[in-house]
């Protein structure tokens, strides 16, 4: 058992780090007050570190790095900015790596060298009565010769509406419940697809979830990924990688926010001394550090299992689960520790402890993964599932 970064991986942290502290930390503020998607700063994400192809293989001009190094990249964005970190995440897992891993090769061969340089990708697998039972989703697409006719709404899109190409999950069987669903690549500006205005969010704001609107929307049925009533398991088996991203992006959030408390610490002074001196906020201190260091050997064992060609779906649930609640709690402890100027904008961590708390959301609810892990658990010990 080896728990130290290779050679590689300590470069890339530093680099990725380095990058995010001087050209992405000062932009933070601007998108995030505006609501706005940070094209100009992905772009060169994709531009200057090749983060547009974490999950592409190189024959296609990605860097395609091992699970255990896309952790430590997206848990360094999480640091500096949660919204830009999931747009990447999400581009990355349920983006590239779902073609890359299932997609024909003429569509990896389309598809794949534009999204590792000026192209972003989305997931659009949920509905406003589809979120976590996913089988309940209504949208559809029937055959028509040699396309698909696509119909119905689709929600909370991320990276919806500056998506150039979407992956969109319908029914093609509506018998069927989760063996009759199907995923379709379905390029921006293909006549019947309507992208509707940005939900206004709680945090991580910079990053856009939008609905899609679906009226006879004709697409190629070779823009079919994979088998007609395959798409379930697609997305099942692309969401336990996502879950990594996220669990990875919840550390990161909860990483700045002990940082920041740290030096706050060290700093403020109270009843002639600094806070840090105290053992009430030394014992908050050791809580959240213990439980950020958990959250990450919980996510790095996830996709270390990943890169091993392991079974890792129970392990991405509890690394998601157990990393996302972590991101609360220590958010929520270290607005403690600044007091009231935790409250206010000027220190971020109040920013930290809302971008927190989606983490505990999207990509499947605590309670989610927590059925996941029990079902796993179960069928190991011979309950059944
Ligand atoms: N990888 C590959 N295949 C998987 C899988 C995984 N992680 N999980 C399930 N499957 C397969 C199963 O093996 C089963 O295959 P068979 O039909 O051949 O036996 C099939 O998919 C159905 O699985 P299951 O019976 O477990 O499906 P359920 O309807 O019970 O749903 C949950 C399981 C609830 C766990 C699933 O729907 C889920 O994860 N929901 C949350 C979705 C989500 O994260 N939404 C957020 C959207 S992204 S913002």
């Amino acid at each position: 058992m080896d728990f130290d970064l290779t050679e590689e991986q300590r470069l890339l942290k530093r680099t990725v780090r380095e990058y995010a502290d001087s050209e992405i930390a000062p932009q933070v503020a601007r998108y995030e007050d505006a609501s706005e998607f940070p094209r100009p700063v992905v772009m060169a994400l994709w531009k200057d570190l090749g983060l547009g192809g974490m999950y592409c293989p190189e024959e296609y001009g990605g860097i395609d790095l091992d699970p255990v190094s896309y952790a430590i990249v997206v848990e360094e964005l999480g640091r500096v900015w949660p919204s830009l970190c999931i747009i990447v995440s999400v581009h990355n897992s349920v983006g590239v790596q779902l073609i890359a891993e299932h997609g024909s090769p003429e569509q990896k061969t389309k598809y794949l060298p534009r999204l590792n340089t000026d192209w972003v990708a989305a997931f659009s697998l949920s509905e406003a009565g589809a979120g976590s039972d996913v089988g309940a989703m209504r949208a559809t697409a029937v055959r028509d010769g040699d396309h698909y006719v696509l119909n119905g709404e689709k929600n909370w899109v991320t990276n919806g509406q500056n998506a150039d190409l979407t992956v969109i999950f319908v029914k093609t069987d509506s018998q069927a419940g989760n063996r009759g669903i199907t995923a379709f690549l379905v390029e921006k500006g293909t006549p019947g697809l309507t992208v509707g205005r940005p939900e206004r969010k709680m945090g991580i704001k910079a990053s856009e979830a939008v609905v899609l609107s679906l009226s006879d929307c004709r697409v190629p049925a070779a823009s079919r990924l994979g088998k007609e009533g395959q798409g379930f398991k697609i997305a099942m088996a692309e969401l336990d990688g996502g879950r990594i991203g996220v669990g990875a992006q919840a550390v990161g959030i909860a990483e700045a926010a002990l940082e920041r408390s740290i030096r706050y610490a060290r700093e403020r002074q109270a009843f002639g001394r600094t806070i840090g001196e105290f053992q009430a906020i030394q014992w908050m201190l050791a809580d959240m550090a213990t439980r950020v260091e958990a959250a990450r050997h919980l996510v790095y064992r996830a996709a270390w299992l990943r890169r091993a060609g392991k079974p890792y779906t129970r392990e991405a649930s509890m690394a998601k689960l157990y990393a996302s609640e972590a991101a609360t709690f220590v958010s929520h402890r270290a607005i403690q520790i600044h007091g009231g100027y935790g409250y206010t904008v000027d220190y971020k961590v109040e920013q930290y402890y809302r971008d927190a708390r989606v983490t505990e959301i999207y990509e499947g609810t605590s309670e989610i993964q927590r059925l996941v892990i029990a079902r796993k658990w179960l069928a190991e010990h011979g309950y059944g599932a």
